[in-house]
C-alpha cells in the first residue's frame, strides 16, 4: 500500500516519569470510547504510569476548555499543597466514578493535557460556532497556563468520517494514538526546555 504524506514523523519518547491529564465529552460516546483507548494505550506503551493518568469527563467539546483549566489549576494546587486531602476532584466538582482515577497527592503538576472531543456536523451553524470556539479555547487555555494541551477535537461531517478516525473502521487510523504520542513528547520536551 503506498504510504501516506500526512502526518508528522512519530517520535518515540519515555513517558515514565510524566503525569497526564485526559478530559473527554460525553457526546458520540461510540467515537469517544475508542479514542480514549487508543490515547491511553499509547500513553502506557510509552512508559506513562496508569496511575499518573487520569481521566476526567464533562458533558460536550464546548466545556472541554474549561475542564482543562480547571483540572491544570487543581493539579497545581494539589501539588503546592499535597497532604491537605483536596483533590483535583474535589475542584473540579467531578463525579464519583471520575474520582476513583485520580491518585492522590501527587507532586507535580500535569505535564500535559489532552482533551477529546466529537463535533459531527449538523443542520445547523452549532457545529461551526463550537467547533471554532474551542479550538480557540484550547489554545488559549494551554498558552495561558504554559501546558501542552493536546487537540484531541474530532471535527468531522458525518459518522463515518469520525469511525474512520476513531479506528472502528477496519484498515482505519485510530488518531487518539496520535495524541498520546504527542501528549508525551511535549510533555518531555516541555521539561527539558523549562
Ligand atoms: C449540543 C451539542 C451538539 C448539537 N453537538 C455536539 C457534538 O457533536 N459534539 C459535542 O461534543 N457536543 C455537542 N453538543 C453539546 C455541547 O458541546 C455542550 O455540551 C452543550 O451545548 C452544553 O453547553
Amino acid at each position: 500500500m503506498a504510504s501516506s504524506l500526512k502526518g508528522p514523523t512519530p517520535q518515540e519518547h519515555d513517558g515514565s516519569a510524566l503525569r497526564i491529564g485526559i478530559v473527554h465529552a460525553r457526546w458520540n460516546t461510540t467515537i469517544i470510547e475508542p479514542l480514549l483507548k487508543g490515547t491511553k494505550d499509547k500513553l502506557l506503551a510509552c512508559g506513562v504510569k496508569e496511575s499518573n493518568i487520569v481521566v476526567q469527563s464533562v458533558p460536550g467539546s464546548w466545556e472541554l476548555p474549561i475542564a482543562v483549566k480547571s483540572l491544570y489549576t487543581a493539579s497545581q494546587v494539589q501539588a503546592s499543597s499535597s497532604g491537605s486531602g483536596s483533590s483535583a476532584g474535589d475542584l473540579l466538582g467531578a463525579s464519583t466514578t471520575d474520582l476513583t482515577a485520580l491518585p492522590s497527592a501527587p507532586s507535580t503538576p500535569f505535564d500535559a493535557i489532552i482533551a477529546i472531543g466529537v463535533l459531527i456536523k449538523g443542520e445547523t451553524m452549532h457545529f461551526e460556532y463550537i467547533a471554532d470556539a474551542v479550538s480557540h479555547g484550547l489554545m488559549r487555555a494551554q498558552l495561558d497556563l504554559s501546558v501542552p494541551v493536546i487537540f484531541g477535537v474530532l471535527t468531522v461531517l458525518d459518522d463515518e468520517q469520525a469511525k474512520a478516525r476513531a479506528g472502528v473502521v477496519p484498515g482505519s487510523h485510530n488518531h487518539g494514538e496520535d495524541w498520546g504520542l504527542a501528549a508525551v513528547e511535549l510533555g518531555v520536551k516541555r521539561g527539558a526546555w523549562a
